[in-house]
């Protein structure tokens, strides 16, 4: 079972359309909200007047002057500087802050409604970028006397950090604000009944968001049920909104069922941002190419409201030493908030960025000792043998083979014949020219090495039913998660059920982020259908009247026997049979967590080609290469699809994606009109190949899959463009790199070889 390429079993489901989304569900007699959103990025609010509302039928409207709950608190750390009201109070900090909620019997009167509300602002300067707010001359929070809501690390580098360095490459690099763009937006729906609320959310968390709204609401934890239906893509963004909490505390004070489903253009810039980090690198070593120190200085966008994006740098910072031994590293981190959306966990959520810059650092560093940029990454590389391996910014990887990575992913892209036909058209001066960018990472999943819930109870049928404490929102549990429990057992995948999202029905689970499910989740099915089977082997003897200790499961068929002695034999059938006539079915069942050791460390090496027309600015990809190692594969069809979707996302921040703000706050692309997402169209058949190093951390020795294609991806994009220019000058090229941006870095290149010249 482990390492086949099961079909997905929920596939049919979504394939059909018959999937149920929070917005499928029928709701009788439920009130729709319409949120009125600021379209001021920062102003303060002289009135709101909701006069217009009334004697309007079945409208209600709700400003903050009508609430009774406390502020949302991003995280911990920003509690009592940086809070935010659920309805604005005294200013509005980003454009689509919520200044009031109304309410009506169906989607367009509430619509309808919500644009009947006039509220009155007197606007402020706006801070729309993290340098400016760094400088503190507008305040978003004038009582924190600051808009610096993170910091730590020195200032500056140690005098003697570069000393002795021959050769120190420095540089700016921008990790561009992207919007996470599920397909479906968020949706949430609640009700109340006898004190309890329902709530259906689409989230990745389902667990963790029924203890934050039991805290928000003033109840109990068993006062809420949360359910997780299916939920159309997370990407790291789908967990409890404002929104969410404010549908609840809608549903409690109207005493009715009320529901909120987003249009996409409030989605744009109401679910969090993904990325918003400026970096600067300073990485100093050898003439030969080797690495002796660093210096990373990060400065994130947090937002208007300082969240878990405020604190993903740190992050960035542990992952600062990528594959690299690098002896001195120094990292200095800011958060800092601006007018704008708030940021928060997207795909690789602070990993992407230590990539991403590292990369750019080393790829600087190779053309400034004028090395092959291939050879400096293999005269650097933490060796095979080196693993454990604790890096200076405080990591221990697990296990490693970046070398045999980076080898691998260059042997399937013909490297040298590559860099010949680079050479060809270069000098046949052609319009279209080749780039190759390489890209070695390692990453971290489980990044806070935490337990998942796991539990195994078999029917009279000899069905079983799995219940996870993780959450699926695309990424195949219902398949992987059975097959690694069948695995076990010795029974089909088609036999085990697997449940998940109902916070009444999963006793206690965590969720789905950072690429830890299966190692976790996945490991907790695992346990309980070892317990379970080692339950059954003394029921079973117990029946076949044997010493349990000669009992056997025969994972070929299912049946339980004496050591030895394949009749009499139990299948899982027949012993559930025996049991729940004796009505001691309940005994076939099992709870348990599995307690990772440590994160584990997926790796990889990502060599992208692309072709640039010198004429247009133009890129488009010619070749994707990725080798990625999460260690044993459960499903390669499905971590096939992972790599898929994470190669796509992480190319789309090189060449394609970008969230703009104009000086005043206002977006200028919250829409999938202007905002770029690239198609199939865009991408050429990707070719993965695959290495598993399995991780000692668990017993299946799974590493995550679900964000690596996207960490290794961007750099690789973003490098082969600017190599593709490189003997024209271009050193760098912000991303997306490409059309207008590529071409005017081909101009400027071509203006300072003429003055140079002059
Ligand atoms: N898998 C496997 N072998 C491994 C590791 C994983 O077969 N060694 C399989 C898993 O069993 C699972 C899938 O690959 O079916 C992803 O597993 P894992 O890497 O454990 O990641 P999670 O399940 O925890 O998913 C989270 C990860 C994250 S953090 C983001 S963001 C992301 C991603 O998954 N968001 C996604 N992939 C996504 N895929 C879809 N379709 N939609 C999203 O929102």
């Amino acid at each position: 079972m482990i390492g086949q390429r099961v079909r997905r079993r929920e596939d049919p489901r979504f394939i059909t359309g018959r999937g149920q989304y929070v917005d499928d569900l029928a709701l009788d007699g439920a009130l729709h909200v319409s949120f009125v959103r600021s379209e001021w990025a920062h102003a303060r609010i002289e009135s709101i007047d909701t006069s217009a509302l009334e004697g309007m039928d079945g409208v209600k409207v709700f400003t903050a002057a009508d609430l009774d709950l406390a502020n949302w608190v991003g995280m911990p750390p920003f509690a009592g500087r940086m809070e935010r009201p659920y309805l604005a109070t005294g200013k509005v900090r980003f454009v689509g802050e919520i200044v009031a909620a109304v309410l009506a019997e169906d989607r367009t009167a509430a619509v309808d409604a919500a644009e009947q509300v006039w509220a009155e602002f007197d606007p402020l300067p706006a801070v729309t970028d993290s340098l400016q707010a760094v400088t503190d001359e507008v305040l978003l929070f004038e009582e924190a006397g600051s808009n610096t809501a993170m910091a730590d690390g020195p200032e500056e580098p140690s005098e003697d950090l570069f000393a002795g360095c021959e050769v120190v490459a420095t540089g700016e690099f921008q990790s561009q604000r992207v919007h996470v763009a599920p397909i479906e937006p968020r949706a949430t729906a609640a009700s109340w009944e006898d004190g309890k609320l329902t709530i259906w959310v689409s989230t990745q968390t389902p667990h963790q968001d029924k203890e934050a709204l039991a805290g928000a609401l003033g109840v109990e934890q068993s006062q809420v049920r949360v359910l997780a239906p299916d939920v159309g893509g997370g990407f790291g963004g789908k967990g409890l909104g404002v929104e969410d909490v404010l549908v609840a505390w809608l549903a409690r004070a109207t005493g009715r069922t009320v529901r909120w489903t987003e249009t996409r253009s409030e989605h744009m810039v109401a679910m969090g941002h993904g990325r918003g980090q400026r970096m600067w690198f300073q990485l100093g070593g050898d003439r030969d190419g080797t690495f002796k120190a660093l210096h990373l200085r990060l400065l994130q966008d947090s937002g208007a409201y300082p969240g878990i994006g405020a604190i993903l740098p740190t992050l960035t910072r542990l992952m600062g030493s990528g594959v690299y031994r690098i002896p001195k590293i120094e990292v200095r981190f800011e958060s800092v908030v601006t007018n704008t959306t708030t940021t928060a966990a997207l795909r690789g959520a602070g990993r992407p960025e230590a990539t991403q810059v590292l990369e750019r650092a080393v790829d600087v560093f190779a053309a400034e000792a004028g090395l092959d940029p291939a050879d400096v990454r293999r005269r650097n590389f933490i060796e095979a043998d080196a693993f454990p391996y604790t890096t200076p910014v405080g990591a221990t990887y697990d296990i490693g083979d970046y070398r045999r990575a980076l080898d691998t992913a260059l042997e399937t892209a013909g490297y040298a014949e590559l860099r010949a036909e680079q050479a060809r058209r270069r000098e046949a001066g052609d319009t279209k020219l080749l780039g190759i960018g390489i890209s070695t990472y390692v990453e971290i999943t489980n990044g806070i090495g935490e337990s998942e819930y796991g539990a195994v109870e078999m029917h009279e049928d000899g069905t079983a039913t799995l219940k996870t404490g993780s959450f699926s929102h695309g990424q195949g549990h219902e398949t992987t998660f059975a097959q690694i429990a069948a695995a076990q057992m010795g029974i089909g995948v088609e036999k085990i059920t697997v449940i998940k999202g109902d916070t009444d029905r999963v006793a206690r689970g965590t969720g789905t982020y950072g690429s830890k499910s299966t190692q976790i989740g996945g490991a907790a099915a695992r346990q309980a259908a070892n317990e379970l089977v080692e339950k059954a082997k003394e029921l079973a003897a117990e029946q076949l009247e044997a010493d349990p200790r000669d009992m056997v499961l025969d994972l070929g068929a299912g049946s339980f026997h004496v050591t030895g002695a394949p009749s009499p034999s139990l299948d899982w059938a027949q012993l559930s049979q025996r049991l729940a006539a004796s009505g001691r079915l309940g005994e076939l069942s099992v709870e348990t967590d599995f307690q990772a050791a440590s994160p584990t460390f997926p790796f990889g090496a990502h060599v992208i080609v692309v072709e640039v027309d010198t004429e247009t600015g133009s890129v488009s990809l010619h070749r994707v290469i990725a080798v990625d190692d999460a260690g044993t594969i459960i499903n390669p069809m499905i971590a096939d699809g992972q790599i898929h979707g994470g190669v796509a996302a992480g190319i789309a921040q090189a060449l394609f994606e970008e969230l703009a703000f104009d000086e005043d706050g206002n977006p200028q692309n919250a829409n999938f009109v202007t905002y770029c997402i690239p198609s199939a169209m865009e991408f050429p058949q990707f070719e993965l190949v695959r290495i598993q190093t399995p991780t000692p951390v668990n017993p299946l020795g799974a590493k995550g899959i679900g964000e690596s294609g996207t960490i290794g991806s961007t750099p690789a994009a973003l490098s082969a463009v600017i190599d593709a220019l490189s003997h024209l000058g271009v050193r760098s090229i912000e991303m997306p790199a490409n059309g207008e941006r590529v071409w005017r870095a081909i101009q400027d290149a071509a203006a300072a070889r003429s003055s140079q010249a002059a």
